[in-house]
C-alpha cells in the first residue's frame, strides 16, 4: 500500500466518474423504447429467469435487487423488462459494454489524465485543467453557472435552514475568500459538470462523480448521490464523512485487515482508528500498512491516477457449475477453442487499434475430482510465451490444459480421452492474454516489428497481415520464466449455485449446514482451516472462527449483491474496483510449495519432447 505524504496530494483535483446501471443504459440505448422502464439485464443462463446483473433505478424503486433472479424480479415488479446479455460462442458477450466503456472514456480523457478503473468507471486527475481555469476564468467571476454544477451536492454545506440550495451551491462556487484548495474544486465542480453532460450528449449515458482532492476521497464521493449527479468533498469535510464512515466501506478494508481491526482494535468507523499513534498502527500491522491507515483515518491518499485508457490484460472465460461441469477431455477442447477464438479476436483488435501486443497465454481452471483423497489439490495455472493466430493458441492453451491435467491427476487423467469419464470435472475455464506492451518506438511498422521479432521462427516471408496473424513466440526482452508462481491464480470462486443450494445435511440447522458449506469451500481453497485464526485472531475458539468464515461471505454476498460463480472470470478486471478488492481478499490464494515450479523453468517444463511443436 502506497505511503502519501500529506503535501502530496491536498492540493489535487480528482475526480471518479461510475456509470449508472451500466449495461442496462446500453441496452436501453439499443432499445430506446425501454428508456425510463424498469429494466435489467440478465446473465445468459436461462434458470430462474437468469441473475440479474444490472438493474434500472426505476426497476430499483420497486425493490429489484441484483441479487435476484429474473423470476424474482417479476414478482416483486411484473412490468419489469428483462434484457439478456449478448452472447457469442455459447457464453455472455461483453464486447458491447467493453466498447460503450471505451467511448465515455475517450470523451473525459480530454479534460486530463484518465485512468480507467473497470469496465463503467474511471479516475481523472483535473488538476492541470482546475489551475489553467483558475489562472484565465476563475468561478468566483463567472456570471453564469451551468445548471449541472448548481445541482452538486457539496458535503459540509448546510442546506438545513430552509434556503435556496443551488443558491448555497452557486455561493460556494462564488467564494472569494476561499482558500485555494476549495477554489480548486470549484473549478473541479464545473469541469466535471461540463464532461458529464459531455458524455451524455454523445453516448446518451449518465453518470455520477466524485469529487474531491484524492482518488480514495473521489471514489467514496461517487456512490454518494445517484444516478446523474455529482459529489464534492471539500477539505473542511473529510474528517467528518472519514468519522463515521464504517471501515468496511473503505477499498482494501472489506478483507482481512478490516476484519482485524473491528475484532483486534475495536475500530469499527474510519474516524475510529484516528485513537491510535502512527507507531501503534505500525507495531500492529508492519511499517507500510500502519502509515497507510494512519493516513487513511485522515483522508490522507498519495495514490496517483495512473494515464491509461486500455485494459491491462484480455481475458476470456466460462463457468461451468453443477451439472454442468465439464468431464471431457474433449469438452474441455471444444470449449477452450471457442475462448480461444474470442481472445485470439480481441487481441487482434488491440493490434490493430492500439498497436499493442501481449506477450503471456495463461490458462486458469477450475475442477475438482471425485474420488481422490486429495480432493483440496487445485489446478494449477499455467502460462506460456504467446503466439498470434487463433489455431496457435488454441493449439497452446489445449496443451497447458493437459500438462496441467497431468499434474492435478496424474497420468490417469492423461488417459481420459474422448467420452471416457475419469472421475475428475472441469468447472471454469479461462484464457488470458497478459504483459501487453505496445509496440517499441521507432519500429517504422507492426510488420517491421514482427518480422524483427519473429524471422528466426519464418521459413519465408509473409504478409504484414499473415505476419500480424501468424507471429510466433513474441517473448518479452529479457529472461521469463512461466510458472503458475509468477501468476495471478484465478480470483473468483466458481462453485455451482446449485451445490450451494443442495448441499444441505439432514439434522443440522441450516445456520450449521452453511458453515459447513463455508468450511468446505474454505478448504477447497487450499486453505487449512487453521488458517482462519491467520487473521490474527490467534485465540479465537472454533465458534468464532465459524463466524469469521460466515461473516466473510455474507459479507461477501451482501457487498456484491450477486452470485459469485456467475461472473464471468475473464471479466474480474473489469468488474467495479471495490468487488475486484473484495474478490481478491476472499480468495487471496495462498502460496503452496509443492506446487511452485522453480523460476527459470521454461515452456519445454510443460511440454515432452515428442510432442510436436
Ligand atoms: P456497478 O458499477 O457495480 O453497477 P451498475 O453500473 O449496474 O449500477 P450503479 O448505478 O449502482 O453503479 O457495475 C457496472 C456493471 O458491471 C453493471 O452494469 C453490470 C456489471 N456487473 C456484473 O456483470 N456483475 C457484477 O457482479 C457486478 C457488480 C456488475
Amino acid at each position: 500500500m502506497p505511503v502519501a505524504k500529506p503535501e502530496s496530494c491536498d492540493s489535487r483535483v480528482i475526480a471518479h466518474i461510475d456509470m449508472d446501471c451500466f449495461y442496462v443504459q446500453v441496452e436501453q440505448r439499443k432499445q430506446p423504447q425501454l428508456r425510463g422502464l424498469p429494466t435489467a439485464v440478465v446473465q445468459y443462463n436461462e434458470w430462474k429467469g437468469g441473475a440479474l446483473i444490472a438493474v434500472s433505478y426505476e426497476a430499483r424503486k420497486f425493490g429489484v435487487k441484483r441479487s435476484m433472479r429474473g423470476e424474482e424480479a417479476k414478482e416483486v415488479c411484473p412490468q419489469i423488462h428483462l434484457v439478456q446479455v449478448p452472447v457469442a460462442r455459447g457464453k455472455a458477450d461483453l464486447n458491447g459494454y467493453r466498447n460503450a466503456g471505451s467511448e465515455v472514456v475517450s470523451i473525459l480523457a480530454r479534460r486530463g489524465r484518465c485512468e480507467r478503473a473497470s469496465i463503467d468507471e474511471v479516475y481523472l486527475d483535473l488538476t492541470d485543467a482546475a489551475e489553467t481555469m483558475l489562472a484565465e476564468a476563475p468561478p468566483q467571476h463567472l456570471e453564469a453557472i451551468d445548471e449541472e454544477a448548481l445541482k452538486s451536492h457539496i458535503l459540509g454545506l448546510n442546506n438545513e435552514d430552509g434556503s435556496d440550495v443551488k443558491e448555497n451551491v452557486r455561493n460556494w462556487i462564488h467564494r472569494c475568500n476561499a482558500d485555494h484548495r476549495d477554489k480548486l474544486l470549484a473549478c473541479g465542480i464545473l469541469i466535471v459538470a461540463e464532461l458529464r453532460m459531455q458524455v451524455l450528449k454523445e453516448t446518451e449515458f449518465t453518470c455520477s462523480a466524485g469529487i474531491a482532492h484524492n482518488k480514495m476521497l473521489a471514489k467514496l464521493a461517487s456512490g454518494m448521490n445517484k444516478p446523474a449527479q455529482q459529489t464534492v468533498v471539500p477539505f473542511s469535510s473529510v474528517q467528518g464523512l472519514l468519522n463515521s464512515l464504517p471501515i468496511r466501506k473503505m477499498k482494501q478494508l472489506g478483507g482481512k485487515l478490516g476484519m482485524s481491526l473491528q475484532i483486534d482494535m475495536g475500530v469499527n468507523t474510519v474516524g475510529d482508528l484516528l485513537q491510535f499513534s502512527e507507531e501503534k498502527l505500525q507495531e500492529r500491522y508492519g511499517l507500510n500498512t500502519g502509515t497507510w491507515l494512519w493516513n487513511i483515518a485522515r483522508g490522507i491518499n498519495g495514490e496517483a491516477v495512473e494515464g491509461r485508457l486500455l485494459p491491462k490484460s484480455h481475458g476470456s472465460g466460462k463457468t461451468f457449475p453443477g451439472p454442468r461441469a465439464l468431464k471431457t477431455v474433449s469438452a474441455v477442447q471444444h470449449w477452450l477453442n471457442q475462448l480461444c477464438e474470442e481472445l485470439s479476436e480481441r487481441l487482434c483488435s488491440d493490434l490493430d487499434q492500439n498497436k499493442r501486443i501481449a506477450h503471456t497465454l495463461t490458462l486458469h481452471v477450475r475442477a475438482y475430482k471425485s474420488s481422490d483423497s486429495d480432493s483440496q489439490k487445485k489446478f494449477p495455472s499455467k502460462s506460456c510465451p504467446l503466439r498470434y493466430g487463433t489455431a496457435k493458441i488454441q493449439e497452446d492453451a489445449f496443451n497447458l490444459f493437459q500438462a496441467g491435467l497431468r499434474e492435478y491427476i496424474g497420468l490417469y487423467g492423461g488417459k481420459s480421452e474422448g467420452s471416457h469419464y475419469s472421475g475428475w470435472g472441469i468447472t471454469s475455464l479461462s484464457v488470458s492474454a497478459s504483459k501487453i506492451v505496445p509496440i517499441p518506438s521507432g519500429t517504422c511498422s507492426i510488420a517491421k516489428y514482427f518480422h524483427w521479432q519473429t524471422s528466426s521462427h519464418f521459413s519465408s516471408i509473409q504478409s504484414p497481415e499473415n505476419l500480424r496473424m501468424d507471429a510466433t513466440h513474441l517473448s518479452p526482452p529479457g529472461n521469463e520464466s512461466y510458472s503458475e508462481v509468477n501468476l495471478p491464480e484465478p480470483k473468483i470462486d466458481f462453485s455451482g449455485e446449485e451445490s450451494w443450494i443442495e448441499d444441505t445435511i439432514p439434522g443440522l440447522g441450516l445456520q450449521e449446514q452453511k458453515i459447513n458449506v463455508w468450511k468446505d469451500e474454505f478448504q477447497s481453497r487450499g486453505h487449512s482451516l487453521a488458517e482462519l485464526n491467520e487473521v490474527e485472531v490467534a485465540e479465537e475458539n472454533e465458534r468464532s472462527s465459524c463466524s469469521y468464515i460466515r461473516d466473510q461471505d455474507e459479507r461477501r454476498r451482501e457487498a456484491w449483491s450477486y452470485n459469485i460463480d456467475e461472473i464471468d472470470p475473464s471479466v474480474i478486471d473489469e468488474l467495479p474496483t471495490e468487488i475486484q478488492d473484495e474478490i481478491q481478499a476472499w480468495l487471496q490464494p495462498r502460496k503452496r510449495p509443492n506446487n511452485i515450479v522453480k523460476r527459470g523453468s521454461t515452456i519445454s517444463h510443460y511440454f515432452s519432447p515428442t510432442k510436436k511443436s
